[in-house]
Parts: C-alpha cells; structure tokens; sequence
C-alpha cells in the first residue's frame, strides 16, 4: 500500500517548456509535521526538525494557527473553520468541452467536481496562502475526460502546488503563448504551477480524482481568459488512450 508520508515530485513523465524543472526527482515528506502535531507528548523540540520514520501512520494533518484546518489524508476531505465548498454539475459547465453537443444530452444535475477551499484570510489579501482539495468525478463528454473548468491566476505572477492523493489524471498547463503540456497525476505526485499559466486537471481513470492544492490568497482566478479562447489542447481518449489533442 501507499506511504501516505511522502510525495514524489516527479515532472520527468512528460515534457514541459521549463527545463529547469525537467530533471528534479526527490521527495517531500509529511511525517515530521504529524509527528509534532498528532502525538503532542513527542520529546523533540518543535525547533528539532524530527526524522522521518516510514513505520509511522499519517491520517491526517492540522494547523495550529487560529483558523483550524484537519485535512484527512485519505480521503482529502477538510473539516475546520472557513472552508468554502463549491459544486460544478454538467449543467455549470456550458462552452467548456469540445462537444457541446455531448454535454447538453447528460443530466445537467450530473456532478463532475466539488472544491473545499480553506481561506484563512481574505481572498485577496497578499501575503496569506489558501488550501483545497478538488473531488474530480470520473466520467466523459464525448471523447473528453471530465476536468475542471481551468483558470489563470487573476493576478499572473502567482504559482500553485497540486499533490495528488487518489486516482489518475492529467494536469493540463498552457502558459501566455498559448503552449499545452500535460503531466500525469497519479497518488503521491508532486505539481508545480509556475506563475503565468492556465491551468485544468481532467480525470482519465475510472475512480475518483483527488489532489490538495497550495495558492497564495491574493492570486484570484481568471476563468474570462480562458472561456473566451480556451486551451489550445485538450485530453481525450483516443483509441482508448489520454491523448492530449491540439485544437484546429
Ligand atoms: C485554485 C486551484 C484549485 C481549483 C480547483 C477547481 O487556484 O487551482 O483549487 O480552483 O481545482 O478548478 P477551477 O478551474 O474550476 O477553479
Ligand atoms: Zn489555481
């Protein structure tokens, strides 16, 4: 079974426009933070950093600032104060998929992903940081996975983090040029979003998709930019295969 301690970053699967991340392949690990927060009667100082030990279970995780924040790192799930839950059914996502078509012939109460975003400031204010989780229905639109509706940050010097904790899919970035890549997700990989680019996750499995997500509070969202004009490539299934199409 997985270590739910650690996550793999891994951007070797597939080719990105940075290079500079082409080649990293290394590890983060959770353990510490569970160790210091979950048994509390732990000896090591909280200035020690503790050493990992792969024998140690991990559920969950908690913050000890004001606004309390347990995530469950099984299922994802957020349980605390100021937790926002958004829902995106079928219906919501008009203009979205290729085939619009498709879309309008599925029940329109269909849910393709619900968010839980924690805000411990306010959304817009610099310098704090925001945490989610995203629950990516499996499903299609024609030959297109279910995904998220995609956005750039509104503020585009703003970057994000992605862990992947169940199921498989594809982050599709497109950065200001309009140049798509995609990278698997898969439990335990590592994502970063660099400043500057539109990003959507769809869902190529058969099971849910489940990742946790890192942003700062003053980044926003701009869906605008990308309802109008769209990625310039999409996942679909093609032969049976997540192929990541270029749009005509
Ligand atoms: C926020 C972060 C995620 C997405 C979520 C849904 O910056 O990227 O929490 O909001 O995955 O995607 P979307 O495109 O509908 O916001
Ligand atoms: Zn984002």
């Amino acid at each position: 079974m997985a270590d739910p301690g650690h996550a793999d970053v891994r951007r070797n699967e597939l080719a990105t426009p940075w290079g500079r991340w082409a080649a990293s392949d290394c590890s983060v690990t959770t353990e510490g933070v569970g160790k210091i927060m979950g048994t509390g009667s732990d000896s090591q100082s909280a200035s020690q950093f503790p050493q990992a030990e792969p024998s140690l279970g991990l559920d969950s995780i908690t913050t000890l600032i004001k606004a309390q924040l347990s995530v469950n790192l099984q299922t994802g799930e957020l349980s605390g104060d100021r937790i926002q839950s958004t829902v995106r059914t079928i219906g919501d996502l008009e203009g979205i998929f290729r085939d619009e078509e498709a879309r309008q012939a599925l029940d329109p109460s269909t849910l393709v992903y619900r968010v839980q975003a924690f805000l411990p400031v306010e959304e817009g204010e610099e310098g704090g940081l925001f945490w989610g989780t995203t629950f990516l229905e499996p499903g299609r639109v024609g030959d297109e996975y279910f995904m998220t509706k995609g956005h750039y940050h509104a503020k585009r010097a703003r970057g994000e983090y992605y862990l992947t904790l169940q199921g498989s899919g594809g982050l599709i970035l497109m950065d200001e040029e309009r140049r798509t890549t995609c990278e698997a997700m898969r439990p335990r990989t590592l994502h970063y979003i660099p400043a500057h680019t539109a990003h959507r996750v769809a869902n190529t499995g058969e099971s849910l998709l489940v990742f946790l997500a890192c942003w700062p509070s003053d980044a926003g969202h701009d869906y605008a930019a990308v309802a109008r004009q769209g990625f310039s490539a999409r996942l679909r299934k093609v032969g049976g295969i997540p192929t990541l199409v270029e749009e005509r």
